[in-house]
């Protein structure tokens, strides 16, 4: 069963004026485009193309907000380091992410997803730098860890540990195995019940 069987879409957004009211709480989810950020939520939801994933980099160029529970958002971001994006784009989402981040009330942690073959690029330090910025605690998901032997998972996991601050965290995932839901969606939960200092 769902630990979200309310859960639904709300609406998709490409300005800060579009976003639904900055009232209860939200996580955020970013990652590189085709990290696997559709295909974790999906997991930690419990629900099947409740995010739609793609095989096509960058189909997600919308912030997309989806309901979790009443005054429960999750926060889709637009999926950045795809090549084929115009400058004037990239400033686009560059500025809306980082005001996002910065006006935001209700954000409570941020869920970043990254490809444990690719590690940590300088976009993802970027949205560590937002987040940390702003006293937000990150839950990173090294996801696709399907991909990789038992030995290769654990260096990578230490590798990353070691360019976060203390109060983040982080974790191998497979969106296809389902291998670390729990630990993700217990997460989730976690950002969801913190009451950010105001
Ligand atoms: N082997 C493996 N493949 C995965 C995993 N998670 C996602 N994928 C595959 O990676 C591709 C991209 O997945 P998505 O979930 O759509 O990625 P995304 O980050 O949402 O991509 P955009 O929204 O396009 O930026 C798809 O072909 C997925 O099937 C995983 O844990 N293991
Ligand atoms: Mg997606």
């Amino acid at each position: 069963m769902s630990q979200f069987p309310n859960a639904c879409f709300i609406k998709s957004a490409n300005a800060l004026e579009q976003f639904p009211p900055d009232t209860g709480v939200e996580v955020a989810v970013a990652g590189r485009s085709n990290s696997g950020k559709s295909s974790a939520i999906n997991v930690i939801v419990n629900r099947r193309q409740f995010a739609r994933t793609s095989k096509t980099p960058g189909r997600t160029q919308l912030v997309n907000f989806f309901s979790l529970r009443e005054e429960q958002r999750l926060v889709d971001l637009p999926g950045y380091g795809f090549a084929r994006v115009s400058e004037a784009m990239r400033q686009h989402w560059g500025e809306l992410l980082s005001g996002y981040f910065q006006i935001r009330r209700s954000l409570n942690g941020l869920l970043l997803i990254v490809d444990i073959r690719r590690q940590l690029t300088d976009h993802d330090r970027r949205m560590i730098r937002f987040a940390e910025d702003v006293d937000l605690p990150i839950h990173v998901l090294l996801t696709k860890a399907d991909k990789l032997k038992r030995g290769q998972v654990a260096t990578s996991v230490l590798k990353v540990r070691k360019e976060l601050s203390d109060r983040s965290t982080v974790q191998a995932f497979s969106a296809t195995k389902r291998h670390g839901e729990e630990d993700a969606r217990a997460k989730l939960d976690e950002f969801l019940e913190r009451v950010r200092a105001k």
